[in-house]
């Protein structure tokens, strides 16, 4: 049994592949060689993997991928319909996603910006008390990421709601549920914070019409993945004040383009796709362990539900 291992992680591919073979002593491990030959792999562990390797590779049964967003797998061609594409879950990430989202939101809630212009005029000048009230955090998505940012963000007393498709319900969250809460949840919400999977039906849904439905002063973090955003719609709010600032991670052209006008707009903080990382030995562990259980026959989780896309 052969698992090929393409991984568009900037480390050696040998850096994952030791310690994974040592947890796999059944298999076969080869990194992917673009020389054109199949190998014959029935399992691939993969990371935005090159574009032609399911057409390759035409044995592959299963695809475990090396992040939690599968949508880059889906626009891949010659990936059967049948085979099953596992994702990773948390493996470390959502603690990060927590982190982030704590990190722009207090920025912005309690005018650490301000306070850093300030220093730099040496000024001292405390500025009015934070209100909580005034900060009502939407968390779009409710999955992994989406539920350990919104309970973080509700341990430290800000107003939070997550809309998800079932309607997630935990304490301190308020839960909306679908289409038809759509409105109802931006309505209430200033800080908008998407942890959706990217799919046919989440494509675009930061765009104009949505973020005008926001609290005026509104500020968007997306952390999901840049076609979640119409970008030039995001430029026109800035423009009009009806949204006062974002802190982006993903964006439609990764890395973005050096003339992009977002690097440079006073409104928006930019980080290159690094809100949460796969971290290399928790991602080794999970994906050994659901390749055995796999290998085994037994019941796996993270697998994807091709019809929703996520
Ligand atoms: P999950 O699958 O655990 O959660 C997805 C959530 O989105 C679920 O709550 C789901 O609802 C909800 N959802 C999906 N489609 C819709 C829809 N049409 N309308 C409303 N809600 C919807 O994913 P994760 O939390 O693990 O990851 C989320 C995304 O975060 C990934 O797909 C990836 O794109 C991104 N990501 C980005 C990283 C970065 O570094 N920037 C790192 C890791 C992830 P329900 O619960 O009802 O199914
Ligand atoms: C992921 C990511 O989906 O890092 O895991 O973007």
């Amino acid at each position: 049994m052969k698992i090929i291992f393409a991984s568009a992680h900037d480390t050696d591919p040998h850096a994952w592949i030791t310690p994974l073979q040592a947890l796999l002593p059944d298999v076969e491990i080869q990194a992917w060689v673009d020389d054109g030959r199949a190998v014959g792999a029935r399992i691939a562990v993969v990371w935005n993997p090159p574009r032609n390797i399911f057409m390759r590779e035409t044995d592959i049964q299963a695809v475990f991928n090396l992040g939690a967003g599968v949508d880059a797998l889906f626009r891949l061609p010659g990936l059967k319909d049948d085979v099953p594409v596992v994702r990773l879950e948390d493996a470390g990430m959502s603690a990060q996603m927590a982190e982030y989202a704590v990190y722009a939101l207090v920025r912005a809630s309690r005018q650490f910006d301000q306070y850093q212009s300030q220093q730099e005029q040496a000024l001292w000048r405390p500025l009015p008390d934070i209100q909580r009230e005034k900060w009502p955090v939407g968390v779009m998505g409710m999955g992994i990421m989406g539920a350990r940012m919104a309970q973080v963000l509700a341990g430290l007393d800000y107003p939070v709601a997550g809309w998800s498709r079932s309607g997630k319900s935990l304490p301190g969250v308020q839960a909306f549920a679908g289409q038809a809460a759509f409105s109802d949840f931006l309505a209430r919400t200033r800080v908008l914070i998407n942890t959706l999977p990217l799919t046919s039906a989440t494509s675009g849904i930061l765009c104009r019409d949505t973020m005008r439905q926001l609290l005026p002063g509104a500020y968007i973090i997306n952390v999901a993945r840049g076609q979640h955003l119409v970008e030039e719609d995001l430029l026109a709010l800035l423009a009009s004040g009806h949204v006062q600032g974002a802190t982006l991670d993903v964006f439609c052209q990764e890395p973005l383009p050096q003339n992009h006008p977002f690097w440079t707009h006073p409104g928006i903080t930019i980080t290159p796709h690094v809100a949460a990382s796969s971290l290399r030995e928790a991602s080794i562990t999970q994906v050994a362990k659901k390749i055995n259980s796999y290998l085994r026959g037994d019941a796996l989780t993270g697998v994807v539900e091709r019809n929703r896309g996520y």
